[in-house]
């Protein structure tokens, strides 16, 4: 695909082909049983199915981002803007959390240990201002993604370092990815560089793509 072909938004060097199909599943509504989960009830949300390994899904870029160089930013509107170091992130609480994830390309995966921080402490410190409802996250691969801020403001979500014990890999999204458990996997951005608050929705790279601006698999929130 040429330069002038590629849809706006797009990084280079992404996999032009991947998108194209996840678009034209969101055009034609792929995927959806048309039927509501119960998370009382069920443990697997409907059109999912159980996997045991854990799948790769990204735009093709893995940028190696070194512990050192790593660094996370809160802005937008707080009235405390955050800039920490790896090792200011390092000498915060670090917690785990067990959860079940979820991704929009039909696979679940249950008991995914985790450790890192949990990002609600985060916010509370850098002091979100009353008109603030929504983030939009950065990654270093170029990916953005959107959130209401009460889906990420929530206890059981982490900016994770370590899966099952060990560092987070590169293509998992180490050395710092955010986990959002309870909303598909889209909105769990890895190589998570900045979150920034804001009033109004803004789209990030999927939901410009069809995709939903929530994403809630048990009711199969998966296009807009
Ligand atoms: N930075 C970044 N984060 C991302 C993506 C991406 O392309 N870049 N893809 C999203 C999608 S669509 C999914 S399903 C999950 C996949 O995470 P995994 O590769 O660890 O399974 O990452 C999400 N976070
Ligand atoms: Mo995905």
């Amino acid at each position: 695909m040429t330069e002038s072909s590629r849809p706006e938004g797009t990084p280079e060097g992404i996999k032009e082909k991947l998108v194209r199909t996840k678009q034209r599943w969101a055009e034609e509504g792929r995927l959806l049983t048309g039927t509501a989960g119960d998370p009382e009830r069920d443990r697997l949300p409907p059109g999912q199915r159980l996997v045991t390994d854990w799948p790769v899904l990204d735009l093709g870029i893995q940028p190696a981002v070194a512990e050192a160089a790593a660094r996370l930013d809160i802005d937008g509107l707080v009235a405390n803007p955050l800039s920490l170091s790896w090792a200011e992130l390092m000498a915060l609480p670090q917690e785990e959390r067990r959860n079940d994830i979820h991704c929009v390309t039909q696979w679940s995966r249950y008991d995914n240990d985790w450790r890192g921080i949990a990002v609600i402490d985060l916010l509370a410190r850098a002091e979100p201002r009353p008109e603030a409802r929504f983030v939009t996250m950065e990654s270093h691969d170029g990916y953005t993604t959107n959130l209401p801020l009460d889906d990420i403001a929530r206890p059981e979500n982490l900016l994770a370092t370590h899966w099952e014990g060990r560092p987070l890999t590169r293509q998992h999204g180490g050395p710092l990815r955010l986990v959002v458990p309870h909303l598909y996997l889209w909105k769990s951005p890895k190589w998570i560089r900045r979150i920034t608050l804001i009033a109004e929705d803004r789209p990030g790279f999927w939901e410009v793509r069809g995709y939903h601006e929530r994403g809630d698999p048990w009711k199969e929130e998966r296009y807009s």
